[in-house]
């Protein structure tokens, strides 16, 4: 454990940027961005590797397109989480908890330290979201739920004349859920402009494609279909993501969503594409491995 705590402690970004909040004075850049990525991946393998447990996967999958809604797009308020004006971030894959930990410590929501409490009893980040963690909007872990609890935020939201936004992001593999479907159908019935949906698009889902599962394309087609602007971008490229946002928040009078094109264990050459590790944590060797591939990218961004 010693050597992990260290691993944690260690793991620091340097963005120019003074806040965390999207409302810094000085935007963060692509760099920064990609700098914050590189930290949030390595702490979640470190935090999963500690607990021998947990979704590295599709937490690393969503790692650049969190990254860049929470640094650039989301208005919070770490040392005020329950801020009204805040926006609204629901993780609906909620086994993907470890990449929203990492966030949430990153944004100053708890200590990066607590990221070692992760699935032990009594801690405040389980294995599944759960709304006792500070910045954790839902209680997830049912597959399917999240878009229609989103909806119920934005059309709160609208009700109440607040400016906030909500953002629901779902697995391509929990796309197969009716529900999810029943919530895109009321969304566009009722206008909802104030929801941005992100999908990550990692071809996985448990042990094996999506494809395999149940085939899914063509997917932004079927969103179209049920009434939504569908925008599809590289999950991995800051910018390509940012640009989606972008076109997203610019939609009125219909929903919007992101379909974010990942790559399942992104980051870590032997999690990639492989399903193995969509529930299964590294190992010790495993572990320092990944960190010299990680530090071994950010080197060639920074060149
Ligand atoms: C209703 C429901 N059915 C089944 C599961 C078990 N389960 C956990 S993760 C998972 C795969 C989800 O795939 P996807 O949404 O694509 O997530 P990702 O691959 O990004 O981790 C399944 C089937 C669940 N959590 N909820």
């Amino acid at each position: 454990m010693s050597e992990l705590k260290d691993l944690i402690a260690r793991s620091r970004w340097s963005a120019t940027h003074a806040s965390a909040n999207g409302t810094a004075k000085v935007p963060p850049t692509v760099a920064d961005l990609a700098d914050i990525a590189s930290v949030v991946r390595k702490n979640i393998l470190v935090m999963t590797t500690a607990v021998n447990s947990g979704h590295p996967g599709g937490s690393l999958s969503a790692t650049d397109a969190l990254v860049t809604l929470y640094f650039k797009y989301l208005r919070y308020r770490p040392s005020e989480p329950a801020w009204p004006s805040r926006d609204r971030f629901v993780m609906s894959k909620a086994h993907a908890s470890p990449v929203v930990y990492a966030v949430l410590a990153e944004a100053g929501f708890f200590p990066r330290e607590e990221l070692l409490t992760f699935r032990r009893i009594d801690s405040r980040i389980q294995g599944h979201t759960h709304i006792k963690t500070p910045g954790v909007e839902f209680s997830g872990g049912s597959l399917g739920q999240g878009l229609s609890f989103g909806l119920g935020i934005a059309l709160a939201a609208r009700l109440d004349g607040a400016a906030h936004r909500t953002w629901v992001m779902l697995g391509d593999g929990e796309c197969d859920e009716g529900q999810v479907w029943e919530a895109a159908m009321s969304a566009a019935h009722y206008r909802v402009d104030n929801i941005t949906a992100i999908v990550d698009r990692n071809n996985g889902q448990n042990d094996r494609h999506t494809n395999e599962a149940m085939g899914l394309e063509p997917f932004a087609d079927k969103w179209r279909a049920f009434g939504w602007e569908a925008i599809e971008c590289d999950g991995h490229d800051i910018a390509s993501l940012a640009a989606a946002y972008d076109t997203a928040l610019a939609v009125k009078g219909k929903p919007a969503i992101v379909i974010a094109k990942t790559v399942k264990g992104k980051g870590v050459s032997f999690m990639e594409n492989n399903m193995a590790f969509h529930g299964k944590a590294a190992t010790m060797d495993e572990l320092r491995q990944a960190f010299d591939e990680i530090d071994a990218a950010m080197r060639r961004v920074a060149v």
